[in-house]
């Protein structure tokens, strides 16, 4: 059988490539004709993939990738990976789920499995792909098999990755289940779990990306009142932690990054207010989580006014860009408006990131450089917002003066000399 990926990105990229492995002929298809010319080199760019799976697979013949999406025509099953952000007025953005979708009406024939992996709100499968694929006169269920099936993938996790972890999958019709979870069987080792429709497979893995924002704001929000109460919060989670039922830790940050947990419970939000719900819960937690950037800044501000500086013309190092440790993606980080804010203020900031060689905020371009002991000496503060464990964190405590650590990053550190003050 020939199955196509389309959307080669951290989702799509180890998809094509574990349905390759299991032997199956697999098209990549992506509208990034670099990213279509790496993967045909062999040459990786997403973080979770092996690189020697990759390179090999595509010596044998057994994955490709193409811009041409006529080439779906050749394909038995078609899984769709593509983006689904939020537009500038925070309203969900599918048009690369129609577009891809209205390619594969193109080319839909009898017995094709098309199955949409994209987060999205309950009822996307049913209310939007469905019609535009039974435009062509075939009947779902009987003509072609439709199912929704949710990634998860945890960039930068060492232990769970997309072979190995449970997927759920929901059909149009029991058929449709079937045929979907029978291939998804064919290629993972995690369980296939299956359920009744796509809208019960949709609504789970919101439930899933909204369970982690709205207990990240409650941490962000416990670690405000600590702040002002004078209680140490990383403590009191790690005691809450000592707790073996019914507790599961989350910490404070900076903010919330990503291109998932800050914007996922947002297409619920959307899709809520046609059954007049107003989900306030998430937008609470939405609040909370947003307004960290502000907290981190006022936070420095107060640390410099310690010294009898303003945050104009102060030097600020900050740590880390990343949304989080360990992965070299800063979409939605919460350190670009802490950069902004930084730049309004009129800091002199240098930014330090292992993973990022140079990003973007507000129209500027900014390099990262090299963590020194002559850039922790210079610094008035330094500011940890991600926690990278390729950071000498010996070595930061040692030579700066004055840190804000966002991240209880230093928690290994004993007897820190600078002046030392965690979220
Ligand atoms: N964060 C906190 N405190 C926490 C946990 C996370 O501030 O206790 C922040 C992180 O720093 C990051 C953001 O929240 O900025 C998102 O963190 P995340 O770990 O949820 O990361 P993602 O978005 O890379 O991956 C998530 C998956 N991660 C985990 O389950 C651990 C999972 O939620 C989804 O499978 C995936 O998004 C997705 O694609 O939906």
């Amino acid at each position: 059988a020939v199955i196509g990926v389309i959307g080669l990105g951290y989702v799509g990229l180890p998809l094509a490539v574990e349905k390759a492995k299991a032997g199956y002929k697999v098209i990549g298809f992506d509208i990034q004709a670099h990213r279509v010319q790496m993967v045909n080199e062999g040459t990786n760019y997403i973080g979770d993939v092996v690189d020697e799976d990759l390179k090999e697979l595509v010596q044998k013949g057994l994955l490709k990738a193409t811009t041409d999406y006529s080439l779906i025509s050749e394909v038995d099953a078609c899984a769709i990976c593509v983006p689904t952000p939020l537009d500038q007025y925070q309203q969900p953005n599918i048009s690369y789920v129609e577009s891809s979708t209205k390619s594969i009406a193109k080319y839909l024939h009898p017995g094709m499995l098309v199955v949409l992996e994209s987060t999205t709100y309950p009822g996307t499968t049913e209310e939007v792909v469905k019609p535009i694929l039974e435009e062509t006169g075939l009947k779902v269920g009987k003509d072609f098999y439709l199912a929704y099936s949710p990634e998860r993938v945890d960039p930068g996790n060492k232990v769970y990755n997309t072979k190995n972890t449970p997927k759920v999958v929901g059909g149009v019709t029991p058929q449709c289940t079937k045929v979907a979870a029978a291939l998804y069987r064919s290629v993972l080792e995690g369980e296939v779990h299956e359920v009744s429709s796509p809208r019960v497979a949709e609504m789970e893995k919101i439930l899933e990306n909204t369970f982690r924002n709205i207990n990240i704001g409650l941490a962000n929000e416990m670690a405000i009142l600590c702040h002002k109460m004078g209680i140490d919060v990383w403590e009191v989670i790690d005691a809450a932690k000592t707790k073996p039922y019914g507790f599961m830790a989350f910490y404070p940050g900076p903010g919330l990054g990503g291109h998932c947990i800050p914007i996922d419970p947002f297409y619920l939000t959307w899709k809520a207010r046609e059954y007049n719900y107003h989900t306030r819960l998430i937008e609470v937690a939405g609040e909370i989580n947003n307004a960290m950037p502000e907290f981190v800044i006022d936070r420095a501000m107060k640390i410099l006014n310690r010294y009898g500086k303003a945050m104009n013309g102060s030097k600020v190092l900050v740590l880390g860009v990343a949304y989080k440790k360990d992965i070299d993606d800063y979409r939605e980080s919460p350190v670009l408006p802490i950069v902004e804010m930084l730049e309004k203020y009129q800091a002199r900031i240098t930014v330090c990131d292992p993973h990022i060689s140079s990003f973007k905020v507000a129209g500027k371009v900014y390099e990262t450089v090299d963590l020194t002991v002559d850039l922790l000496k210079e610094a008035d503060l330094v500011l940890i917002t991600t926690d990278h464990s390729r950071f000498d964190y010996q070595m930061i405590a040692d030579h700066a003066k004055a840190i804000f650590d966002t991240r209880n990053a230093l928690k290994e550190i004993k007897n820190i000399q600078a002046d030392y003050e965690k979220l």
